[in-house]
């Protein structure tokens, strides 16, 4: 491999572009070279803006171009799949946002697919890995001064839904967050669930907002995920660690400190703002993801601490195992364990 990556960005909607600028912005080894998207004007003005050299209507031709070394995928979760299977053809390092593949079953193809290649190349960009917050989270935790891990409590709401979707997407495309970053936080597999609801929102009408998940660890520890998409206020998450001696809890707000804004108690109020969505929240995680993907690929790894393929298939069975407890009325439900899933198909 050279020493300086050559990166094609394929999607050119909310995170392709974010990556892209990102890259633009500098990344130690890295250059935007390429970027791809159907639509051929805006990935032309994106292309433009950053100094990308190649625009490409296709990501498939971008990946078979030899314009690139490598390849970030950002396009709607249902087009993934094809896309992740052309680098691994191609023998392309990818990060693939998540989820891997909205299905367990295309997640286990790529597995095989994965498995069988001569090299590891597959990343999946679950990047709440890389915010310092949870990294502190789970310092805290593993030091053990709090004791056993008992219990934890999440909080994950979003301005607007995607218009569009339905009530499973709250749990394959928003809580898969949560579902990967939980376990990851605990050291144990989450093996079996519960979907629950209340009273729904009268903002939403084309999925249940807000909804309930309950998810069991391999230790026995509860996890309770509050997932509301469609909040109006802000972006908002928390999660806090119930442990035998004390609780653990990420900071409030915690991108007003990279902002630069200031919490303002005034006229017997106490003000502060949140961010309109993940980027800034995330925004400290989406570099170290990139900057850790680029400094692994350039040695021929895969990063570190980052969700590997079959991290990314273990967090879409949960998902589909969540769903199958909404379609089942809540009924607790066993996620089947991996191996039987890579069995199967
Ligand atoms: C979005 O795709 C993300 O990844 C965000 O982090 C999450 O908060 C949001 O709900 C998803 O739709």
């Amino acid at each position: 491999m050279a020493d300086l990556l050559r990166i094609g960005v394929i999607g050119t909607g909310v995170m392709g572009s974010d990556h892209a600028h990102n890259l633009a912005r500098g990344v130690r080894g890295a250059v935007l070279t390429a970027v791809a998207d159907a639509a051929q004007d805006r990935a032309e003005a994106l292309a433009q803006s950053l100094g990308a050299a190649r625009v490409f209507t296709d990501g498939s031709d971008m990946i078979r171009s030899g314009a690139v070394d490598a390849v970030i995928i950002a396009v709607p979760d249902p087009l993934h799949a094809p896309l992740v299977e052309a680098c691994l053809e191609a023998d392309l390092p990818v990060l693939c946002e998540k989820p891997l593949a909205p299905t367990a079953g295309e997640a286990a193809r790529l597995v095989r697919l994965h498995d069988a290649a001569p090299r590891p190349l597959l990343t999946v960009g679950f990047m709440r890995r890389f915010d310092p917050g949870y990294r502190a989270l789970r310092a805290r935790l593993e030091a053990g001064a709090d004791g056993a891990l008992l219990m934890t409590h999440s909080v994950h709401r979003n301005v607007e839904a995607y218009p569009g979707q339905d009530s499973s997407a709250t749990v394959t495309n928003s809580a898969v967050h949560e579902i990967d970053v939980l376990p990851w936080l605990a050291g144990h597999e989450i093996v079996s669930v519960q979907w629950a609801c209340g009273r729904p929102s009268s903002l939403i009408a084309e999925r249940h907002d807000p909804q309930l998940l309950l998810l069991w660890d391999s230790a026995g520890v509860l996890h309770t995920v509050e997932l509301q998409v469609h909040a109006q206020y802000g972006y908002d998450v928390r999660c806090e660690l119930v442990c035998e001696r004390g609780t653990i809890e990420l900071p409030a707000v915690p991108s007003l400190v990279e902002a630069d804004e200031l919490v303002v108690n005034t006229q017997l109020r106490r003000q502060a703002a949140y961010p309109a969505d993940w980027r800034p929240r995330f925004a400290a995680a989406y570099r170290a993801e990139l900057a850790a993907w680029v400094e692994a690929t350039l040695a021929g790894r895969i990063p570190a601490g980052a969700a590997t393929a079959r991290d990314a298939l273990r967090t879409t069975v949960v998902a589909e195992t969540l769903v199958r407890s909404m379609t089942a009325d809540g009924a607790r439900v066993e996620v089947p364990g991996l191996d039987d899933v890579l069995k199967e198909g």
